[in-house]
């Protein structure tokens, strides 16, 4: 699969991507890591934060929650004046947070209009948490019935619906309790499934199964994995991309990202986008 979407000639406008997402210190993950996928996919990434995470190669120190309607202005903002292609969610850390971000979704109109992507970020890959306990009923109540895709990893899936993924069974189990919560489509991300050699990603509609099969890699930095995925589909949502397809791509761009990982810092290293630079 090519890992480069249509690109806008310079000068002219390229599509729109909203990142609603929490800022990594270490700038591994979250805000930066969907930034830097949006930019090098040729995508004008617009920003709306929801948190200040304080964090290094070696953990979450602790984070620091944006207030509700300064998250929500800064989603009205762009949404009025730039316009948006697609949308990507990633750490919103409370209740009071999700219900903003749901409420302007549907206020602005985008609800059922524009793609938009809930990665539901819970906890960092150490199980430090990102998100209050007491939010967990929320995202499945309030932002899943809003979303095109919810993309969460064996250990959110868990979280949310209680079913411990261990074989394709049990993987189609929990797409289709999580498919029951509303999203339009559910991705379950198999690469939490260390037992396996690969990393099988199940896209479900309600209707179909989708797989998306990869070697697993073992690099040890694989800080990002998840925001990255998510971002670069909601770039090739944005670009007009059937879901399938965007999640076929999505998929391709995070293998690479892995295959590129580097070691930061004394802990665990990023995912890289920055492979694109070489190519
Ligand atoms: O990868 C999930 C994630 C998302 N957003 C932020 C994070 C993390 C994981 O650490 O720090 C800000």
């Amino acid at each position: 699969m090519s890992l480069l979407l249509p690109l806008t000639a310079p000068g002219c406008t390229p599509p729109r991507v909203l990142s609603i997402a929490g800022s990594d210190s270490g700038g591994g993950a979250g805000l930066q890591a969907d930034l830097r996928t949006c930019a090098l996919l040729g995508v004008h990434a617009l920003a709306a934060v929801t948190a200040v995470t304080v964090q290094n190669s070696l953990g979450v120190r602790g984070f620091h929650e944006i207030p509700p309607d300064v998250v929500a202005g800064q989603i009205q903002a762009v949404a009025t004046d730039i316009g948006i292609q697609a949308a990507k969610s990633g750490l919103l850390a409370s209740s009071p947070i999700i219900d903003t971000v749901a409420g302007c979704w549907r206020d602005l109109g985008l609800a059922g209009a524009i793609p938009f992507v809930v990665d539901p970020v819970c906890a960092s890959m150490r199980g430090e948490p990102l998100l209050h306990p007491s939010a967990l009923d929320t995202l499945r109540r309030v932002l899943f019935p809003e979303a095109s895709l919810i993309t969460p990893n064996l250990d959110e899936v868990r979280l949310l619906v209680g079913i411990d993924v261990v074989d394709t069974k049990t993987q189609r189990a929990a797409a289709c309790a999580l498919h029951d919560l509303g999203p339009r489509w559910v991705l379950v991300k198999g690469g939490h499934l260390r037992s396996s050699p690969h990393s099988t990603d199940l896209l479900y509609d309600g209707v179909e199964f989708h797989e998306f099969d990869e070697p697993r890699l073992p690099t040890g930095h694989d800080h990002g994995a998840g925001d990255t995925l998510a971002a670069a589909t909601a770039c090739a949502l944005a670009r007009g991309y059937p879901m399938p397809e965007a999640v076929a791509f999505g998929k391709a761009w995070v293998t690479e990202c892995l295959r590129a990982a580097y070691p930061l810092g004394a802990g665990h290293g990023p995912v890289s986008a920055l492979f694109r630079l070489h190519t």
